[in-house]
């Protein structure tokens, strides 16, 4: 089993508030019906999430009655990408059942606590395509939190131990920097000898739930039980489908003796 994130900078237009990557969705469902193996899908939110969470705050939990109705149109936006994701893995012949993150997911202090399995075990027993969301979930401590797509993807792989874990976003990999904004070099291959280093490079995205750092800090937990993470550009065409087959272009994660 693989498990795949979709970054929302690859599937949607971070520039442009709720407007989906079309083209980048429907190769992503066409390159995992071609690859023929037991995947599950988790994707951000993208330009239908991070926006409404900056303006309502709500990356701080619960501060003000005025959160709710930010609480509520975020909700309701990235329920749309999803059905738009659904929608895409359907019409190339997939079978994908969405798995409710707000539903099944608690947290407490932004941290996964409880997680209702039960579903997402009965989904894969019977050969459907498991698919997750970032989203906005209950939390015992700050009485709802961001629940990040990679969150999600670092709890699944300690509960599933998939055989690799596949990252896309829009860029080539890690670099040493932030590729939109500096002169930087891409890291082809991470291991227990630079893996420390690669904090250093984790540049703000701006986004609601945590960035480049909160991405690379569920990779290292990810690296911890020795699975392999893939970084990849799921804008490029054949990208997906390659690394399905284990052709990675872009940084491979991985413990020297895996
Ligand atoms: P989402 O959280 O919506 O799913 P995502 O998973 O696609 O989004 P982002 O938080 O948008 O991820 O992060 C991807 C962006 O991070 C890239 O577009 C890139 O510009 C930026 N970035 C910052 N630092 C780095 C780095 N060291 N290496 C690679 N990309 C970086
Ligand atoms: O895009 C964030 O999920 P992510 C969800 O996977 C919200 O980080 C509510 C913005």
């Amino acid at each position: 089993m693989i498990i795949i994130k979709a970054g929302g900078s690859a599937i949607t237009k971070k520039s442009e508030d709720f407007t989906p990557n079309m083209e980048v969705i429907s190769n992503i469902a066409k390159e995992i019906k071609n690859a023929g193996r037991v995947v599950i899908l988790v994707h951000g939110a993208g330009s239908f999430g991070h926006p409404i969470a900056k303006k309502y705050s709500l990356g701080k939990g619960y501060v003000d009655e005025f959160q709710l109705k930010g609480f509520s149109e975020t909700r309701s936006s990235i329920s749309e990408l999803d059905t738009i994701i659904l929608k895409a893995l359907m019409q190339n012949g997939l079978t994908p059942v969405k798995i409710g993150t707000f539903s099944n997911f608690i947290t407490s202090n932004g941290r996964i606590v409880e997680f209702h399995k039960e579903p997402l075990l009965r989904a894969i027993e019977l050969g459907l395509l498991p698919v997750f969301t970032g989203d906005l979930v209950f939390d015992k401590s700050r009485v709802f939190s961001i629940l990040s797509g990679d969150q999600i993807v670092s709890y699944l792989s300690k509960l599933l131990k998939p055989s690799r874990v596949i990252f896309g976003t829009d860029v080539d990999g890690i670099y040493t920097g932030d590729p939109k904004k500096e002169k930087v070099k891409l890291i082809k291959e991470v291991s227990e000898e630079n893996i420390d280093e690669i904090f250093k490079f984790a540049k703000s995205t701006g986004d609601a739930s945590g960035g480049m750092e909160g991405k690379f800090s569920e990779i290292f937990s990810i690296f911890d039980l020795g699975i392999e993470i893939d970084v990849i550009n799921l804008t490029e065409k054949d990208n997906l489908s390659n690394a399905l087959q284990g052709k990675v272009k872009g940084t491979v994660i991985k413990k020297k003796n895996i």
